[in-house]
Formats: structure tokens, C-alpha cells, sequence
């Protein structure tokens, strides 16, 4: 198989140019952090903030953190220390193991959660270094492929501070993140935490500019190993891994893009194609894909480097013509793979969009196929949709839990994370859970019991199927079907 071009992984990115997050349409949503001391500190704290030498930043910390109860404030970020157990009534029932794949930034195998639950290459590991021993035509695939550099790097282990706190600085950062990002940023009450805790990483990394570069390496890299421990929770199951490298919003396109020609479409297409093919190959039953990208965006990226609104329409209508092109060509091609895909974020507004709208249209969750489930978010807290969640009557089925959701981070920890990024692998592990109950089911059947086992909602926004899932409902319908 061969290596992606960065032609559509450029498609992938665009779209979050101006989103400031690390995904276009799936992203943790990272908070303005910017935008938020300039809202709450003075011009001359700001500029100190922003310019100021270490020592200054430094003793402005301590005069703040003298005012807040920082220790109890870290510790509460750092609260969150297991993994969280499913509740279901199938203790008992046998189960059969199924394999699942996850398209994202990687997974830190090693994390103890995951111990048990690789995907593995048998004839790889007892084969020879350097050699293809299954004949797959991928060399020592033990637990998945990075389709970015066509190696078996899923994870890059050199991204993992060699020292324990260093480690458990991880999860630390994904939580104040989520909280940052979870609302609280808002409330009053928590001003001061919030302030003095950004000042602390600013004052950690050196400037804030390279605190806001951090945190959103942080969250690029702990996103697929995040979705991976929410697919796989309370499953008997096996995690294929495959990765794309996908870098954060400053990484972003800034020329631009040069629209692809049919051949490059068409090769783009192929490869796609051939890493699902490599999936089912490896016997894959269900694929989760957190990422995507937005018509809106790809236009206002656009219009914001300057280019016309009727050029930048012009531009995006082209990419994003080209982008739909590829994922259902390749996804289309697979109908034996059941696709559970996030509804998206609906951007840096911090509102839902319908993605129905052929302005609002998110891809791949869109793609009208019977074998593709599109997840909208909710909070488990009070069942209500995330506002953040993008809906759709039609192109959206259901919806699963989103909102601070806790899951394995980078270095053996847990954090919490909010986004249809993880309402989308909480939804496929009830696809799975239901493929290890009855694994003759098809990828429609599966489908259809995750879009009526449910609790109905009094929904703000639409969806094809007005609810939620209910775990114990759908595996309940599982069983019957054996
Ligand atoms: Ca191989
Ligand atoms: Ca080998
Ligand atoms: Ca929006």
C-alpha cells in the first residue's frame, strides 16, 4: 500500500484554520485561552502575560496563586485516576471477541488499559524484523499501520516525558483543557482558578505562546489514544489501530490550496480505499472515524487569506467536491465494515450546525450510506445535546455521551475530553458490544439496532432517529436476534 499523499490530509486540516482547534470538524474544542485573558486581565497584566520575562510572569504567578487554592485545584485535575467501569447486565453472557479500528492520531499502546485489547499480528510478532511474514504487504504491522509515513509507528513514544510526573502532567493539562473548554470558562467562580492555572502553564512552557502550542500538541496527540479507550471499554474485544498524522491548527495551511486534478482524486480515492481494505483484511467489523471537515470552514478559511467570497466559494465548492469524492469512493467500497462517525462540532462559534445544509455539510458524516452511523453529542449528566453538537434530520442518526467524557490519556493516565470526537467511540463500543453478542449481525442490522435502542428525547435539535443509545436496550436486542 502506499503512502498517503499529503494532498488530502491538507483537505482533512483545512478546514480547522481558523476553528483554532485540532481537528476541522471534531476537535476537542480548545478554548480561546487568548482571547480569554484579554477579556479578564488588564492591558498591562495582558502584555506582562504575553511579553514578560520568565521572572516576571513568574512572581505575577505567585501573587496569584497566593489569592486561590491551587493545591485543591490540581487535585481535582488530577481526580480522575481510573478507568470508568460500564454498567451492563451481560456479565454473564457469552461474548465473542471482534476486532474494531479507530482512524486518528495514534494510540499509546503501552497505557495499561490497553494491555489486553491490541489487535495482533501473530505471524508478525513471531516473524522476523524487517520482513513482511503475514504477506500483507505491510512490513511488521503488529498492531495497526501509520498511513502517514507507511510505517508501524502508531504511536511516537517520543512524544512521552521519560519521567512519571512528566507523564502525569498529561492528564493534568486534558483536564484543565476540558474544563477551559467545558463551559466553565464562563463562570465567574471559577475566574481566578482558571486564570492562575493558564498563567502556570505559561510560566511552565515558557511564554504563552508556547503554552497555547502545548496544549494543542496535547490534545492532538492524546485524541486517538482517548477515542481508542472509549471504543474499547468493557469490551472483550480487539483494537486495530490506524493512524494519520494530523497536525494542530498552527500547523495549518496558510497559502493557497491548489485544487486537485481527477488523477490525484482518484489516487487519493485508492489509498483510502486500500486502508479500509487492510482493515477488513485484518478483520475488522466496526470503524471509527472522529475527524472530518466542514464546507463553512473551508470557504471562511478561505475568505479570511484574503481571497473574494465568490473566489473562496468557488475554492471550497471545488475541495469540498473533491473530499466527498474520496471518502465514498473508499467507504462505499467496504459495505462490510459498519462506519460510526462524529456529527462534527459546528466550529469556533461553540454552536451545533445542521449538517443537512449543503453550507454546513460535514464529511464523512454525511455520506448517505447504510453502513455509515452519524453521532451527534450529549452530556450523560443531564441527557441534554451538547450545544456544541451538530444535528441533522437526515444525516445524523443518533446520539451518545460526549460531554467530559473520562478515557486513557498519553502515559497511563485518564482525562476527561468533550466532543462528537467522543460520543462517536462511545457509540461504536455499543456497536461492538452488540457485534460480540451476536457477530452474525450485518454492519445495517448493527445500524438499526443502535437507532432504536434508545431513550427517545424531547430534542432541541433533529436527528434521524430523536434519541440516544441505551446500551442494555441495544444489547438486549442483540440477544433476541441470536
Ligand atoms: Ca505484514
Ligand atoms: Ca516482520
Ligand atoms: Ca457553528
Amino acid at each position: 500500500m502506499s503512502r498517503f499523499s499529503a494532498l488530502l490530509l491538507s483537505f482533512v486540516l483545512l478546514g480547522t484554520a481558523w476553528a483554532g482547534s485540532a481537528f476541522p470538524v471534531n476537535p476537542i474544542q480548545l478554548p480561546d485561552v487568548d482571547k480569554y485573558l484579554r477579556a479578564h486581565l488588564s492591558p498591562e497584566d495582558y502584555a506582562l502575560i504575553k511579553n514578560g520575562s520568565r521572572q516576571e510572569v513568574e512572581s505575577y504567578f505567585n501573587g496569584l496563586a497566593g489569592k486561590v487554592d491551587l493545591e485543591s485545584f490540581r487535585a481535582m485535575l488530577n481526580a480522575t485516576p481510573t478507568a470508568p467501569v460500564i454498567q451492563d447486565n451481560w456479565a454473564g453472557v457469552t461474548r465473542y471477541a471482534i476486532t474494531a479500528s479507530l482512524v486518528d492520531t495514534g494510540v499509546d499502546y503501552q497505557h495499561p488499559f490497553f494491555k489486553n485489547c491490541m489487535w495482533t499480528n501473530e505471524k508478525e510478532v513471531s516473524g522476523q524484523a524487517g520482513v513482511d511474514d503475514d504477506g500483507n504487504g505491510l512490513v511488521d504491522d503488529i498492531h495497526g499501520w501509520n498511513m502517514s509515513k507507511n510505517n508501524n509507528e502508531i504511536f511516537d513514544y517520543k512524544n512521552l516525558p521519560a519521567d512519571e510526573e512528566g507523564r502525569k502532567m498529561i492528564a493534568e493539562e486534558i483536564n484543565f483543557l476540558d474544563r477551559l473548554g467545558g463551559g466553565d470558562l464562563f463562570n465567574q467562580e471559577y475566574l481566578m482558578q482558571n486564570i492562575t492555572m493558564i498563567i502556570y502553564f505559561v510560566m511552565n512552557y515558557g511564554g504563552l505562546q508556547e503554552a497555547l502550542q502545548r496544549m494543542e500538541f496535547v490534545a492532538t496527540m492524546s485524541h486517538g489514544t482517548h477515542c481508542s479507550g472509549l471504543m474499547m471499554n468493557g469490551t472483550v474485544s480487539r483494537l486495530h489501530a490506524v493512524r494519520l498524522e494530523l497536525g494542530g491548527a498552527s500547523e495549518q495551511m496558510t497559502e493557497q490550496p491548489e485544487l486537485p486534478t481527477q488523477a490525484e482524486l482518484d489516487k487519493e480515492a485508492k489509498e483510502f480505499e486500500a486502508m479500509f481494505a487492510y482493515m477488513s483484511k485484518s478483520g475488522v467489523r466496526v470503524v471509527n472515524i472522529s475527524l472530518g471537515s466542514q464546507y463553512s470552514m473551508i470557504e471562511q478559511s478561505l475568505t479570511m487569506q484574503g481571497m473574494s467570497s465568490q473566489e473562496a466559494r468557488r475554492i471550497a465548492t471545488e475541495l469540498f467536491k473533491g473530499q466527498h469524492y474520496v471518502w465514498n469512493y473508499a467507504i462505499s467500497r467496504h459495505p462490510e465494515l459498519l462506519f460510526v462517525i462524529a456529527a462534527g462540532n459546528g466550529g469556533g462559534d461553540g454552536k451545533g450546525d445542521d449538517i443537512d445544509t449543503p453550507y454546513e455539510c460535514t464529511l464523512p458524516a454525511a455520506l448517505a450510506l447504510d453502513h455509515v452511523v452519524a453521532i451527534a453529542a450529549i452530556n450523560r449528566k443531564d441527557n441534554k445535546v451538547a450545544p456544541f453538537s451538530n444535528f441533522g434530520k437526515v444525516s445524523v442518526d443518533v446520539a451518545s455521551f460526549g460531554v467530559s467524557e473520562k478515557s486513557t490519556v498519553p502515559g497511563g493516565g485518564y482525562a476527561l475530553m468533550s466532543g462528537t470526537s467522543m460520543a462517536s467511540p462511545n457509540a461504536a463500543n455499543a456497536a461492538v458490544r452488540i457485534l460480540e453478542i451476536n457477530p452474525q449481525l450485518t454492519p445495517v442490522q448493527v445500524k438499526k439496532i443502535m437507532m432504536t435502542g434508545i431513550t427517545p428525547w424531547v430534542a432541541s435539535v433533529p436527528t434521524a432517529s430523536n434519541g440516544f443509545i441505551d446500551l442494555n436496550k441495544c444489547l438486549e436486542m442483540a440477544a433476541r436476534s441470536r
